[in-house]
């Protein structure tokens, strides 16, 4: 796949040269590198094709919108547009769906490839985060057509891959990683004033992050679990979505290595699998998901589910401890 990047790159290019009006699109509650993504690859296009005509689509996150805003947009807006997809590992997650099988479709992403819902499908699961896959675009783009980048692209694909990264902490992060980090850091932008606003928690978020350390339970030796129930929810009122947003927190638990946060969604319970060593992916597909080696998402039907999948991670940690001893 790596060998094609380049081919890929050049095709995609040659789309957007090709094309007046393109309409990137982002997932479903968007995190930091859906935004980032997203928006510096809107802000590339519009700083070296001025005359194009580039909309952003996608529900507004409250505590990201101060990055950018979308456009409300309908099927007429379709007209003769590409579309473009960042950080958006599959079809249903898609955020607005309003285009149709006329448009040309562009997925750009860095999780495992299981659905490739784009006519050019660019995906690249060795970077940390869609940002930094935009930024090899530029970059290739950079040396071949001289394509350049602003303050404000640099800014937001910042803020994708530290927000993909954990702040550079997990594993995802490679010099590569780094260096890019680096250069965007030469463009001029305010990082320490964006890097307090990405990290300013409401007090019920504050109040629901007690509650988790309160809460999470060690299933096993090296595998911990947090069931979050309606009831929770309701309580601290928080989204499934916010809920997910903390599962990093207990990352640093003595001895933990494998971990989980189960959300009761009504019709079905979502499982954030978590990893720092054990691979997960397999387990998660077994439970109706996917993702990455070390971060995935499930779904199980109950409680008792959820007790089998915790099972599969144990033995996972088991066997991962005897082989690394
Ligand atoms: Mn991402």
């Amino acid at each position: 796949m790596i060998e094609n990047l380049e081919e890929l790159y050049d095709s995609i290019y040659l789309k957007i040269k090709e094309n007046k009006k393109i309409i990137i699109h982002r997932h479903e509650r968007p995190d930091p590198d859906a935004y980032g993504s997203q928006g510096a690859l809107a802000e590339i296009i519009k700083y070296n094709f001025p005359d194009k005509e580039v909309i952003l689509v996608g529900k507004e996150s409250p505590s990201l919108s101060f990055l950018f805003s979308t456009k409300e947009v309908e099927e007429l807006d379709y007209n003769n547009a590409l579309v473009i997809v960042t950080d958006t590992a599959n079809y249903p997650r898609i955020d607005g769906k309003l285009f149709s099988d006329n448009n040309f479709l562009i997925k750009i992403d860095h999780h495992p490839p299981l659905d490739n819902y784009g006519d050019i499908n660019l995906v690249n699961i060795n970077v940390s985060s869609c940002s930094e896959l935009i930024y090899d675009f530029y970059d290739y783009l950079n040396k071949k057509y001289d394509i350049r980048l602003n303050d404000t692209a640099a800014k937001l694909l910042y803020v994708g891959i530290v927000g993909d990264t954990g702040r550079f902490l997990f594993p995802n992060t490679s010099s590569k990683t780094m260096l890019i980090a680096s250069r965007l850091l030469t463009y001029n932008f305010d990082m320490v004033e964006l890097i307090e606003k990405i990290d300013i928690t409401s007090e019920k978020m504050m109040r629901f992050r007690a509650f988790i350390f309160e809460n999470y339970v060690v299933y096993h030796e090296g595998v911990a679990y947090l069931k979050i129930t309606k009831e929770d929810m309701d309580k601290y009122e928080i989204e499934p979505g916010e809920v997910s947003s903390g599962v990093n927190l207990i990352r640093s638990l003595e001895g933990l290595l494998a971990w989980c946060f189960a959300i009761d969604e009504g019709n079905k319970i979502r499982v954030r699998i978590r990893s720092k060593g054990p691979v997960i992916n397999g387990i998660a597909e077994k439970y109706n998901g996917g993702g990455h080696r070390l971060a995935s998402g499930a779904t199980v039907k109950d409680w008792n589910e959820l007790d089998d999948l915790l099972d599969d991670l144990a033995n996972a940690v088991f066997k991962y401890k005897k082989a690394t001893k």
